[in-house]
């Protein structure tokens, strides 16, 4: 039997079913299920030659004690309100001054710092502190306390800035947030530093250890020993078209990634490096470390200098290129589509 159904009745019906908490999947499935992702997040830059006055000037604003974390959030364009830089991750730029401390507190987001500019600030993680410069890669894992200072001024402390990278977006999608305050400002020092990457970062590891934990036990991974890679692996002279030479961060006791939820990247371009276009459904943010370039992320084309930071929504398609030898630090939700099985890449 057919039976026709006018619009107008159809309407009626779904203001029916809407009081009983009920809605046609019809109307919305092409949107609920899309042929390929359609991102809300925007291709966007930050030049740090235009931001970095301003988080110098958050420095009049606030104490890092008072603010607790000092940080201007780098909130994508088409992702207003969130917090968000990509769907599941979260950047900002964080200040501290000389003599400052950000107090000591633990949540179940993991985080990362990519040390801008600024050299001597430390962040201290299960009971070790370790020395930033800039191009640092800084852990913590999550639910582990943490606190980050700067000596004063008479130690030749000088202010510091650093990348947040979290997965805070994440972490709230899955309402698994949990966090809380150490009851001091920092918490004791109970290790020399250097005591975790003594123990795992020589491609070494204590005798009896099992690895246990999916965050690496190397909470900073120097950029002194990632730039000397990159330089042994360009004198190679071996390039990726796509990447150029491009290294991935791991947890030297599993090989894979350092934290559960973020991947972490160091690639580097020569000079006139013209990349090919590559797009993947992990969601990227950059941060450049050395050199100037362009990266064109669909019909966005954005010249790019050393601090700047920029996001490649997920299955955008992107192409860098170099006009200086060019260091890019990365950072993507990849562990987590790569879990789900829901990474795909295309490198045509
Ligand atoms: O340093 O613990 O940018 O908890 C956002 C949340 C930094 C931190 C952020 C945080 C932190």
């Amino acid at each position: 039997m057919t039976v026709n159904h006018p619009v107008a009745s159809r309407a009626t019906y779904y203001e029916k079913i809407a009081r009983s908490g009920m809605a046609p999947l019809w109307e919305s499935l092409h949107t609920l299920v899309p042929k390929t992702p359609q991102p809300k997040a925007l291709p966007a830059i930050w030049r740090y030659s235009q931001v970095r006055d301003l988080v110098m000037q958050a420095g009049a604003v606030i104490s890092a004690e008072e603010a607790v974390r000092r940080v201007l959030v780098l909130e994508n364009p088409g992702l207003p309100g969130k917090s968000s830089m990509t769907p599941n991750l979260y950047a900002g730029l964080q200040l501290i001054l000389p003599g400052e401390i950000a107090p000591s507190h633990r949540h179940t987001q993991s985080a990362l710092r990519f040390i801008v500019e600024g050299k001597g600030a430390w962040t201290a993680v299960n009971g070790e502190r370790t020395t930033m410069h800039p191009g640092d890669f800084i852990i913590t894992p999550s639910w582990t306390w943490h606190d980050h200072g700067n000596p004063s001024i008479e130690d030749g402390g000088e202010p510091v800035v650093w990348l947040d990278g979290l997965d805070i977006p994440l972490v709230a999608q899955m309402d698994a947030s949990f966090a809380e305050n150490y009851p001091e400002a920092t918490q004791p020092v109970a290790r020399p530093e250097g005591h975790s990457f003594a123990r795992f970062g020589h491609n070494m590891a204590p005798v009896r250890y099992c690895a246990s934990d999916s965050t690496s036990p190397i909470f900073s991974y120097p950029y002194e020993r990632t730039r000397e890679a990159l330089e042994t692996l360009r004198r190679g002279g071996e390039l990726d078209e796509w990447d150029g030479v491009k290294l991935r961060y791991v947890n030297p006791t599993t090989g894979s990634w350092p934290m559960p939820t973020i991947a972490t990247f160091m690639q580097y371009l020569p000079r006139g490096f013209e990349g090919r276009t590559y797009r993947s459904t992990d969601a990227t943010v950059y941060c450049v470390v050395e050199g100037t370039g362009c990266v064109k992320i669909d019909k966005d084309e954005f010249t790019f200098a050393p601090h700047d930071v920029f996001v490649v929504p997920s299955w955008v398609p992107v192409q860098l290129s170099a006009s200086t030898e060019s260091v890019l630090f990365s950072y993507s939700d990849r562990p987590v589509l790569d879990a789900l099985n829901l990474l795909r890449e295309d490198r045509s």
